[in-house]
């Protein structure tokens, strides 16, 4: 089935209440998924949440509570924030589910029929924050070049799985799937580290017991990495038909795991490899890494007081290039939600629907109301909308360009209310331009800002319409 979109966003930790970042990657999904729906594919939207591994039993151990009863009190939290975000999924995930075991189990048992796991002892150095071994090389002076932690010494009987198997295959796939990492930049960064050296993964530890047993060894829980990268492979496994993923959106903390080790499992189990892999940047709070210990966290509750669902969307899919690092800051969400949502889109739609409220159905009669009479108007105004350009912007997924775009085509419109004046000629013609105008930006703006998108597609349908409330209060 080529006309599907099956889009996943990670499976994000449920060790704390989720913050902008995880915002950033769930808002994206969400726009691709509704842009795709919106031209007529069939789309599934999945996010969830990674739940076993020590990093859960600790922090569970911490509260006092079970692994799974700390994490089902954290569900909610993200349940919650998507809603509040019209984040539109098909299946939240969990990696506690049923049905997710039952997978990781079958998998593991293939890949270990046909050879590519083998037991052995890891000796190595852990960060728990990362779920990770590292070497010598990858520290930053000595510490996590993730956490900038102290990395736990760690010798254990494991299970390998033969990655290393797979670093020619990996490379040989990129080379013909020029789509698999993208952006460019970060598809170089990973050859570069292949190119160095892929050891066997370890993929199995006994130190603890939060986690799903390997099926052929009781003993061994599975490493929690290898068991949450099938979550997507689980979640479509009754709808066939989705698979394989047209894009998978991370951001570059994870995109080793999401470039290298998932398309070697995946290649082991013979299952077909995603379409693309998105590595987008990160936000910072005023400059610095985001860390509730350090109070440096915006939740998803303070993201939407700031200035409203819409606006707190469209900000941080505007503010950088899908790809690149961005700064967060609550004046640079109000001057964007003044600037551009108030004052451009929210100032066209009330100056138009003010102009043609006195005119009340006569209006509409005039240019719906008569057989063909829109087809006889021509309209001049909505020619200079680029809709070919947005969908090739849709299509690269610059989806910063694309509200350039459109917001390009609110200020022509803009500038032609002020240039032709309709309060003073009258002319209804202009009016049904204008009105034709933004129900078209009404639409293209759907994915981004779905409320607003919706409320004034309503009132530019109606027969008679009315001066209604402003889309988008200032905020001074
Ligand atoms: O890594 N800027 O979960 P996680 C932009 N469970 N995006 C950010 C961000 C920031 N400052 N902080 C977080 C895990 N993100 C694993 C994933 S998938 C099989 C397992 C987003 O809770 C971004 O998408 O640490 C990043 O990749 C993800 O949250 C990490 O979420």
């Amino acid at each position: 089935m080529k006309n599907k979109f099956y889009v996943t966003t990670p499976i994000y930790y449920p060790n704390d209440i989720p913050h902008i970042g995880h915002a950033y990657t769930t808002i994206i999904a969400d726009v691709l998924a509704r842009w795709n729906k919106f031209k007529g594919k069939k789309v599934f939207l999945l996010t969830g949440t990674d739940e076993h591994g020590k990093k859960i039993q600790a922090i569970a151990e911490k509260f006092n509570k079970k692994p799974k009863e700390f994490t089902d009190s954290l569900i909610p939290k993200f349940k919650d924030a998507w809603k509040k975000l019209n984040i539109d999924y098909d299946r939240f995930i969990r990696t506690t589910d049923k049905d997710h075991e039952k997978v990781v189990k079958e998998i593991l048992q293939k890949i270990y029929n046909k050879g590519d796991i083998y037991k052995g002892t890891y000796k190595g150095l852990y960060c728990t924050g990362c779920e990770a071994y590292y070497t010598d090389k990858d520290l930053k002076k000595g510490y996590c070049p993730i956490h900038k932690t102290k990395l736990e010494k760690l010798e254990e009987d494991t299970y390998f799985f033969k990655l290393s198997k797979y670093k020619n295959k990996l490379i040989e796939f990129y080379k013909k799937n020029p789509k698999f990492i993208l952006p460019k930049n970060k598809k170089k960064e990973i050859l570069n580290r292949l190119n160095k050296g892929l050891l066997d993964l370890s993929i199995s530890r006994t130190s603890f017991d939060w986690g799903i047993p390997l099926p052929f060894d009781k003993k061994h829980i599975c490493y929690v990495w290898f068991d949450a990268l099938l979550n997507y492979y689980t979640a479509v496994k009754k709808n066939k038909e989705f698979w394989p993923p047209d894009l998978q959106i991370v951001a570059k903390d994870i995109m080793w795991f999401h470039a290298v080790i998932w398309p070697a499992i995946l290649m082991s189990a013979e299952i077909k490899l995603p379409e693309s892999i998105f590595i987008h940047g990160y936000w910072t709070i005023n400059k610095e890494k985001i860390s509730k210990s350090r109070g440096k966290t915006i939740n998803i509750n303070e993201l939407i007081s700031i200035a409203g669902v819409d606006s707190a969307r469209y900000f941080l899919l505007r503010e950088i290039p899908f790809g690149k690092d961005g700064d967060f800051s609550e004046q640079a969400l109000i001057n964007r939600h003044n600037n551009e949502l108030a004052d451009k889109l929210g100032n066209l739609v009330s100056r138009v629907e003010g102009l043609i409220a006195p005119l009340g159905v006569p209006f509409y009669t005039e240019f719906y109301g008569k057989k063909n009479s829109i087809e006889k108007c021509e309209n001049k105004l909505i020619k200079k909308l680029n809709l070919k350009k947005i969908e090739k912007l849709f299509e690269n997924y610059e989806l910063d360009k694309v509200l350039n775009e459109i917001f390009a085509f609110v200020d022509i419109c803009n500038e032609y209310v002020q240039n032709k004046k309709p309060w003073e000629t009258k002319n209804k013609k202009v009016l049904y331009e204008l009105k034709e105008s933004i129900l078209k930006i009404a639409e293209l703006l759907w994915p981004f800002i779905p409320e607003t998108s919706e409320k004034i597609t309503k009132q530019f349908s109606a027969k008679k319409i009315i001066k209604s409330e402003v889309l988008f209060k200032k905020i001074i």
